[in-house]
């Protein structure tokens, strides 16, 4: 029973606390957002060799850095509000299989994972494989955040993260590597997942235009934090320019 297992079940608590959050703060409207979370360090030995639940779902390429491993996913379709509430009811556990080329959900329930499941395993992958120990990969849809991806000239690198450094100082500290940006794609595409990868290589956070944010990291809920203090930033730009200034900026 993956229930007893203490530490498993607390960071699915973790996972369920975000997913509140997300939430409530309003970027997860419908089935809006996914996350994905790497497991594997906190199943026993028995439980990485549980029988799955279903046939073997193929993957468009093989993950050769994530043979074996385990991770939380939500489901398809699933509310964020939900998954909250039962994160093992709106979500599952996928095992990666040895060759890496497919995955099969060894629990609770068959739930199909997340639209996003591809570019979420290429970008766990893509870490792995260059040595980041990365557990954790939180798409959501924050308001601000894709307000901004409207308007032309914030959709460069050097100019948003300029930005939203600018507004409160904690900003650069807590987003060192600054933000990378991905032009308008097909959401759930493998050009969206190529494109994201080649940001993730000087980014730990990804704006989609028009679209959205992804963030990976080692935990689950710094990544939130990553994104809400952006968010923070972007409502104090904002806030500025509907008084009618422009703001200084530090
Ligand atoms: O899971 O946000 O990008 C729904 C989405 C797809
Ligand atoms: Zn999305």
């Amino acid at each position: 029973m993956i229930r007893d297992n203490e530490k498993l079940m607390a960071e699915i608590g973790r996972i369920a606390e975000v997913a509140g959050y997300l939430w409530t703060r309003g970027w997860a409207e419908r089935n809006g957002g996914n996350i994905s979370v790497n497991i594997t360090d906190l199943m026993s030995e028995e439980e990485k060799e549980l029988p799955a639940i279903c046939e073997p779902y193929p993957l468009l390429a093989a993950m050769t850095g994530l043979c074996g491993h385990i991770f939380y996913v939500t489901g398809t379709g699933k509310r964020m509000r939900y998954v909250a509430q039962d994160p093992l009811g709106n979500g599952s556990i996928i095992r990666i299989a040895p060759d890496g080329a497919s995955f099969e959900i060894i629990a609770e329930q068959e739930i199909p994972p997340t639209s996003e499941l591809p570019s979420h395993l290429m970008m766990h992958n893509y870490l792995r494989s260059s040595g980041r120990d990365n557990k954790v990969v939180l798409h959501t849809h924050p308001t601000d955040l894709i307000g901004l991806t409207h308007c032309k000239p914030f959709l460069n690198s050097e100019t948003i993260t300029r930005l939203l450094w600018s507004m409160i100082p904690e900003c650069r500290i807590i987003v060192p590597k600054g933000i990378g940006i991905v032009p308008y794609e097909i959401p759930g595409t493998l050009a969206l997942a190529l494109a994201t990868i080649r940001q993730l290589e000087k980014h730990d956070v990804v704006f989609w235009e028009k679209h959205g944010i992804l963030a990976v990291g080692e935990d689950l809920v710094e990544c939130f934090d990553t994104i809400d203090t952006l968010s923070k930033s972007a409502q104090i730009f904002f806030s500025a320019r509907m008084a009618g200034y422009e703001p200084e900026g530090m």
